[in-house]
């Protein structure tokens, strides 16, 4: 049996790392791929969706779409919930994340700064508070998103909380997260896995 096989760009970010820290915190030993622009422009007509990530496991049609990637992996290696209806109410949480990544993704490549500027501004003003606002009424009270044992949904919350965290967006403030410690905690938790420091500390 082969390994499976992750393909995205080549960068530590987005939906594609957080299919790798998936299967990192699984155990899962997998062959990362990793694509330029160039190879993509080839690889897109055939991808899944056409768009990365996608996951090819040895005797199955190729995956797309990073949430079912996601729930997939939890589902094989245990960080998915086997109660149907505990399952679902985690893939909300992950439907949740993927709004606010959109919301900001139309943002990405507008090219008149000032435009850009006024965008996110209002994604600050209103998006991001009223994102944060529901995400903090479906997180439990200890540890993970729900309880002592992470899930897919953690890595999930953990990737888009990353991507704020360090002030890497223009005009989206470090601490845009900072009123809503359930989801700050989750993000630590995530953080501190030793699997999770062993994925991000390799060679
Ligand atoms: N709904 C898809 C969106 C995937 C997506 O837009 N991926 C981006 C990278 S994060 C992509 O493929 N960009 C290149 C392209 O669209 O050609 C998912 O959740 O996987």
């Amino acid at each position: 049996m082969t390994k499976p096989r992750l393909t995205y760009f080549d960068a530590p970010v987005s939906r594609g790392e957080e299919c790798r820290l998936a299967l990192a915190l699984a155990g899962v030993e997998f062959e990362d791929v990793r694509i330029s622009r160039d190879q993509w422009a080839e690889l897109k007509p055939s991808a899944p969706f056409g768009t990365v990530p996608y996951l090819e496991v040895e005797g199955h049609a190729a995956i797309g779409q990073t949430n079912a990637i996601l729930t997939l992996i939890g589902r094989l290696h245990g960080l998915h919930p086997s109660d149907p209806f505990e399952a679902a109410r985690h893939e909300a949480v992950m439907a949740h994340v993927e709004d606010l990544r959109v919301a900001v993704g139309q943002t990405l490549w507008m090219t008149d700064a000032d435009e850009k500027r006024r965008a996110r501004e209002a994604l600050v003003a209103d998006t991001f508070p009223a994102w944060g606002g529901i995400t903090e009424r479906h997180i439990g009270e200890r540890g993970f998103f729900a309880g002592d044992t992470a899930h897919v949904v953690d890595v999930k919350l953990y990737g888009i909380v990353r991507w704020f965290l360090g002030g890497k967006v223009d005009h989206i403030p470090a601490d845009v997260f900072a009123a809503f410690p359930r989801l700050l905690r989750v993000h630590a938790a995530v953080d501190a896995h030793p699997r999770v420091r062993a994925w991000q500390g390799r060679a």
